[in-house]
């Protein structure tokens, strides 16, 4: 199935026939995103210098932003903790 997505967006995705199926969609404004691994870090390269807003989501925790600022050619070390 392809679907076009016209705004920025997380889209839950429900089944109609099994309760327990989800999932989510993540229609982002950039291709400066990451997928955390097992151990909740994530690596976002090539990204520009300048400042930035780093939005971290979490289908249960909700939403956290930090600010950060990226200069060429150094990497930024960005730590969100995400709470209940
Ligand atoms: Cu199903």
């Amino acid at each position: 199935m392809t679907e076009k997505f016209e705004k920025p967006e997380i889209i839950k995705l429900t089944c109609d026939v099994h309760s327990w199926m989800l999932g989510w969609a993540a229609v982002m404004p950039n291709p400066f995103f990451g997928v955390t691994d097992a151990s909740g870090a994530t690596k976002i390269e090539n990204v520009p210098p300048g400042k930035y807003t780093v939005e971290a989501w979490h289908e249960t925790l909700g939403k956290q932003t930090k600010e950060v600022e990226v200069k060429a050619g150094q990497t930024v070390k960005v730590a969100i903790e995400m709470k209940k």
